[in-house]
């Protein structure tokens, strides 16, 4: 068990009176209503058998029948149009694209999709029902919530990856797609699952390379890998190409040789990818190239993309992650979560309809806390997208392990009340909120050559969530992490209690041991993004700040004094982030500069919430490793040892974090912890105390990240 199969084990039933139901209900065959070898509805029967053998150990025969005939105990698998060319009717108006119908009838299973990959989709609903010992009759039709449900890859054509921590790419390797593609085939079959339907699998800091025609070529047989799951191909663009990789003088997006260079490069793609998902375009941000280069507005460069994949059904992703990282910034005055407002409300309308606004979820950079991004309720004309992470960034980087969905769910959940009437993030991005014709989700992956994929074992429940709450935001958090242990790790109780306890546990904590009340997570911000830096939060030119000052801490963003941005939500919220009294503890510092003496609701003042959550978060964290250890004999023993050890470290790693941002703020405002443990750590050996040969001792910097501010 190294992790390569992620939840599609198929792990054999232990439990003989659950497996006599499955030998009882076994259908004798299963039927396919397509052959051909690429289409997702033959990828289907053969999924299928390999999950009956695997669930049951029985083998089944699969059949591609042209012609009905008694189904009275098969699995039948295939579109609506098939199905109802003889086999049965289905009403079609049910559907929506992708959608499916599942059908279990005492033997007779029935999986009908409104397009192949809807035929897929249900056939890995009824996967995961068996393997987890269901064989209830049952009779649903699910349809998606929204139509963009792709991952994003931040893959350099090197082969490494930005944010990536589980290995090197399993698409590229030296400038080019690699020769053997397997890993990509078994990912697509995990991503096909749960019900994702496009990858972009290089980084949206992109290379004008991938463009050349070994790359399409490449990008060719990543497709081609794909299509049988039914998922499409996507690209990341590089916004200068027509000059980097073109030789033009010029990538001025309204200039004709610019725009011809475009069109020609989008027909060779869809010559050899005729089902090219269509494009992702950073630009404009952290030192890309963009429009505003030439003075063109940023819905002039992406309409430049709309048009040229237009003829072939394509659309383009084209991020609101603008801004411009400036060393000059005013901390006092600039506010870069106000950035995205700023730079997309006045294009509200000029957005061609194959255009998706992709938007991270909070305003600044997947952070800890953030409020849900103010973008998401200005832009009503134009379709919008939620970006999430699945890759912890700046959650520990998979070292340690945050379940991230009930934040995602926060986000979601979360209602703009625009125009007064309730307007909530997921109705917003699904399209439904202001009648949009497209939207949904892009999840920032980053799996790599590891066969945990993302690096820890435990992390993969996040990529399972991500995908089927792309497919429906309102399943719950919990229901999801039970059926993903379920199906990672068998049906015992104690295993599902133990990943429960933790994984639930593990948002809160990490929250507790970095970053509180909306401060931002306090990693390093220079580059790493990991491990505590709070020092390094102010002084930068990336715009994440938290303007503490030796008495006050927290972003003013209130109209009235600070930054303004509270006001770039609806009034009804911008009201209740205005005003101090009314934003929750846990946004405070997000939208105020208050001294580290101001009381919270809870009574407790800043400084000293600090200290305690950072002792609580710790605490919290030591028993990881403990709980995880009554599994010991109960998981197998390769995943077992990986998961303790990564939680062994964390464990650790947050003591790290307890002592630097508690000893930081300690020396910064000089309020001492009403605990006394601050500070105070007699059975520590404190550095300057060591003589060690071939060191010598330098001073810390800023002096507050000093232990004993000396
Ligand atoms: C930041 C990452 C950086 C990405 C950027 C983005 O640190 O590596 O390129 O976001 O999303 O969080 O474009």
């Amino acid at each position: 068990e190294n992790g390569i199969n992620g939840w599609l084990r198929y792990a054999p039933l232990s439990d003989d009176k659950i497996l006599q139901q499955g030998l009882d209900t076994l259908p004798s065959v299963i039927v396919t209503l397509n052959s051909t070898k690429t289409s997702p509805v033959y990828t289907a029967g053969k999924e299928l058998q390999a999950g009956i053998l695997g669930v049951i150990g029985e083998s089944l025969n699969i059949t591609h029948q042209t012609e009905p005939a008694a189904q009275s105990s098969s699995i039948l698998v295939g579109t609506a149009a098939a199905y109802n060319a003889g086999y049965g009717t289905v009403d079609i108006s049910k559907f929506a694209p992708d959608g499916f119908w599942l059908s279990i009838q005492k033997g007779s299973v029935k999986i009908v999709g409104q397009n192949e990959r809807g035929a897929l989709y249900g056939a890995f609903e009824y996967l995961s029902r068996i393997s987890r010992g269901n064989f209830s009759d049952v009779d649903l039709i699910s349809n998606p919530d929204a139509p963009i449900r792709w991952v994003n890859q931040w893959d350099n054509l090197d082969g490494s990856i930005e944010r990536g921590y589980a290995g090197r790419s399993i698409f590229f390797w030296n400038g080019t797609v690699v020769q053997d593609l397997t890993r990509v085939a078994q990912y697509a079959r995990l991503l096909a699952s749960i019900r994702i339907n496009a990858i972009v699998p290089n980084n949206v800091n992109a290379n004008a390379n991938s463009l050349n025609n070994e790359n399409i070529e490449g990008l060719g047989r990543i497709a081609d890998v794909l299509r049988p799951y039914g998922i499409q191909v996507g690209l990341s663009l590089n916004f200068a190409s027509p000059q980097l990789l073109g030789g033009l003088s010029t990538f001025d997006p309204l200039e004709p040789s610019v725009v011809s260079w475009w069109t020609e490069k989008t027909a060779l793609l869809y010559k050899r990818i005729p089902d090219l998902a269509g494009y992702l375009v950073k630009a404009n941000s952290e030192g890309q190239p963009g429009p505003l280069t030439y003075n063109r507005t940023l819905a002039d460069g992406a309409n430049l993309f709309a048009k040229a994949v237009k003829p072939y059904g394509g659309v383009v992703l084209f991020r609101a992650f603008v801004y411009d990282h400036h060393a000059d910034w005013n901390v006092w005055t600039n506010d870069r979560a106000n950035a995205a407002v700023q730079f997309f409300k006045h294009l509200d309308g000029e957005f061609l309809d194959n255009i998706v606004v992709q938007i991270k979820y909070g305003a600044i950079d997947f952070q800890i806390r953030e409020p849900a991004n103010p973008l998401f309720a200005n832009i009503p004309k134009t379709n919008k997208a939620i970006e999430l992470q699945i890759t912890q960034e700046y959650l520990g980087q998979q070292s340690h392990f945050v379940y991230i969905p009930p934040l995602w769910k926060e986000i979601l959940d979360f209602d703009m009340r625009a125009d007064s009437k309730p307007s909530l993030v997921r109705d917003i991005v699904a399209g439904r909120r202001y009648n949009n014709t497209l939207g949904g989700y892009a999840g920032v992956v980053n799996v790599g050559t590891n066969t945990s994929w993302l690096g820890h074992h435990l992390a993969m429940s996040n990529l399972y969530a991500y995908g089927l709450l792309a497919w429906d935001p309102t399943l719950s958090s919990e229901d999801l992490l039970h059926d993903w242990t379920r199906l990672t790790f068998g049906p015992d109780p104690v295993v599902l209690k133990t990943v429960s306890d933790i994984s639930l546990a593990t948002l809160p904590t990490y929250e507790n041991y970095s970053g509180n009340l909306g401060i931002q997570t306090l990693t390093d911000i220079l580059y790493t993004h990991f491990g505590p830096n709070p020092a390094s939060q102010d002084n930068n030119g990336w715009g994440q700040w938290t303007r503490a000052t030796a008495t006050h801490i927290g972003m003013d963003r209130t109209v009235k004094n600070g930054t303004g941005n509270a006001g770039q939500y609806p009034p009804e919220v911008a009201a209740i982030f205005e005003n101090i009294e009314t934003t929750p503890d846990d946004l405070l510092l997000w939208f105020h500069h208050v001294p580290y003496t101001h009381r919270l609701k809870s009574g407790k003042t800043v400084i000293q919430h600090f200290y305690d959550a950072h002792y609580e978060g710790a605490k919290t964290a030591q028993t990881f490793p403990r709980q995880w250890e009554a599994l010991r004999n109960k998981v197998d023993v390769e995943r077992f040892t990986e998961v303790l050890f990564r939680l062994t470290y964390q464990a650790g790693h947050s003591i790290v974090w307890r002592d630097s941002i508690n000893n930081f703020y300690h020396n910064l405002s000089r309020i001492d912890d009403e605990h006394g443990r601050v500070g105070n750590h007699p059975h520590r050996i404190e550095a300057e105390r060591l003589s060690l040969k071939g060191y010598s001792l330098v001073k810390a910097n800023p002096l507050e990240t000093a232990s004993n501010f000396t």
